[in-house]
């Protein structure tokens, strides 16, 4: 085979694997032969530190890096390691410098990074040998692909992408080639809300081993004014304890896992969710092979078809489609703010200290777990930044620093596109404004609030409700011309003026006392 030839008959390389690149035989591993070609990888504070990344996402990437350099070595590559000191390398560039300086390679091979950031620093690295970027091969849709699935379109539709992706890996199709079922997507019987019907069963439980606990202790020390509560560490730090977690959602959450997809718990940060993004991003499990075990289960009898087809629906169809999106459409992308939304992020963001229940936990375990579900991410904290015109690049921001499964490739597309709107439609169909009673409906926080969804106006009213009218009325002229919002406008239209007046100006007063501008973005 010609890649193989060339494989071997090439001189030595330096093969820089970063961190969320921990894969062994994929992007710039796979044509790495043991003896010849050297490895670097690098704990550096410029990857570190470019956001306040939660502590659970540093010890994460840390200890896993750790694990993966002695899987590596396991299989008789030399791998220079550079553990975060003070002392050392800063950045991943002097990390290859140095080791340069000390090895005999004809070219640096680094499989392409996920964030747009990195991507155009290492375009510029300047070095005495060619650097070779190689197409990271963990996705199952590439930017090429992509990019021709949306040239010629007028919208960008995830369900159409997902379609595609269903028949081009064979994924829950029957004898014909047609969906299993009949219907390509069962969204509408996965919004129940929770009532605590279910008992949520314990995950496995973490294991510490001797790396993870010194890399706790360097991140304890070292970034002591990151977000994240270590005392409740959760994750898995190699291939082998993911997959025993993922193990858990298939025996567990699955079974349950559509049915309360959209539903939100005051009393679990999880629910039945699968909690293996963090995973898939960095390579320690594979989402073709997630689905195609999904797909398995389903087979056995061991969940319903809504289930089976909610998962994959998510990793096959939108984890593919904001890559897709965030690649199409970077780096405008990332200074989009169609809805000029510029009040900066209040201060309890970064506390949780609000009396709004839902609000107040849901940030709570994003700061403490670095977890928080795609309901709580969408219709709780991304609705109410909607709603309040938080500052667009702020939250963006907040997002990628909070969340253990934050890359760029993944947060942007979502909070910009998805949460906020700011993209104008490029990946949202309609804007995911909601009042409180949608909060109400898919959860029980609250019961436990001080305010009420019934309320739209008065100190015991939630929020939500004005906020959401306010946006409504802020935005009508941007929205009119969409049909999916025309029903919310006709009721809006329909209040008279002296209503209208009452709920814009306590939403205002709302608002002030909530998110004061005085704080700048
Ligand atoms: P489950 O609910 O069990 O879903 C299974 C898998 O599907 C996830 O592990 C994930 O790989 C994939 N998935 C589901 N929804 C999405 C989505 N919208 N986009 C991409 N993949 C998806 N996901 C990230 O991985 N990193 C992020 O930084 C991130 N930021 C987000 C920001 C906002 C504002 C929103 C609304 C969503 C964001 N998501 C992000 C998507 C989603 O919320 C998380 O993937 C999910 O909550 C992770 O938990 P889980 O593994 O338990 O997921
Ligand atoms: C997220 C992260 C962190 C916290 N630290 C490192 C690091 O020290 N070294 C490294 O190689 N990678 C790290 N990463 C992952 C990178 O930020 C990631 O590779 C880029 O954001 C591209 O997706």
């Amino acid at each position: 085979m010609a890649t193989a030839q060339a494989s071997a008959s090439r001189g030595a390389a330096l093969v820089l694997v970063l961190g969320d690149q921990l894969t062994p035989g994929r992007g710039a591993l796979k044509d790495a032969v043991p003896g010849r070609d050297v490895v670097v990888m690098a704990e550096v504070s410029s990857e570190a530190r470019y956001v306040p990344h939660n502590r659970h996402k540093i010890v994460l990437l840390f200890s896993a890096m750790r694990h993966f350099r002695d899987e590596l070595r396991a299989l008789g590559f030399t791998v220079h390691y550079f553990s975060y000191t003070n002392q050392g390398p800063t950045t991943l560039l002097q990390a290859v410098q140095t080791i340069l300086r000390q090895c005999d390679v004809t070219e640096l091979r680094c499989c392409e990074p996920g964030e747009y950031r990195l991507l155009s620093e290492l375009q510029q690295w300047a070095l005495p040998i060619p650097v070779r970027l190689i197409a990271d091969e963990r996705f199952l849709c590439t930017r090429d692909a992509f990019a021709s699935w949306a040239q010629g379109r007028k919208q960008l539709r995830m369900e159409y992408f997902y379609r595609e992706m269903r028949k081009q890996y064979q994924l829950l199709l029957d004898d014909r080639g047609g969906p299993q079922g009949g219907r390509w997507n069962y969204d509408a019987d996965n919004r129940h809300g929770w009532r605590s019907q279910e008992t949520i069963p314990p995950r496995p439980p973490v294991i510490l081993d001797e790396i993870t606990k010194e890399v706790m202790a360097l991140v304890s020390r070292e970034f002591p004014e990151h977000p994240g509560d270590l005392e409740q560490f959760y994750l898995a730090v190699t291939r082998e304890e993911a997959n025993l977690h993922f193990r858990w959602f298939l025996d567990n959450g699955l079974r349950h896992f559509g049915t309360y997809q959209d539903a939100m718990a005051d009393d679990s940060p999880w629910l039945f969710h699968s909690l293996v993004s963090m995973y898939l991003n960095i390579g320690l499990l594979d989402p073709l092979d997630v689905c195609r075990q999904v797909e398995e289960a389903w087979r056995r009898g061991r969940c319903e078809l809504s289930a089976a087809e909610g998962f994959i629906r998510q990793v096959l169809g939108w984890r593919e489609y904001v890559r897709g999106v965030y690649w199409l459409s970077m780096p405008g992308y990332a200074e989009r703010n169609a809805l000029q939304a510029q009040r900066p992020l209040p201060p309890w963001f970064w506390t949780g200290a609000t009396d709004m229940r839902c609000l107040h936990v849901a940030i709570r375990q994003t700061l403490d777990l670095g977890y928080a579900h795609h309901i709580q991410r969408l219709m709780v904290i991304g609705n109410f930044a909607l709603l309040a015109g938080l500052h667009v690049k702020s939250v963006c921001d907040w997002y990628l620093a909070v969340y253990v499964d934050a890359f760029e490739w993944v947060e942007l597309p979502n909070t910009l596109g998805m949460a906020l709107y700011a993209d104008d439609g490029l990946m949202a169909s309609k804007p995911y404004a909601a009042s409180g009673k949608y909060i109400q409906r898919q959860g029980d926080h609250c019961k436990a609030c001080r305010y009420s969804p019934g309320k739209t106006t008065g100190d015991d009213a939630c929020p939500y409700n004005s906020l959401y009218w306010r946006f409504v009325h802020r935005h009508q002229d941007a929205l009119k011309g969409n049909p999916r919002m025309s029903l919310v406008l006709k009721n809006w239209e329909r209040k008279t003026a002296g209503e209208k007046h009452a709920i814009v100006a306590w939403a205002n007063a709302e608002l002030t006392r909530l998110v004061p501008e005085t704080d700048t973005p």
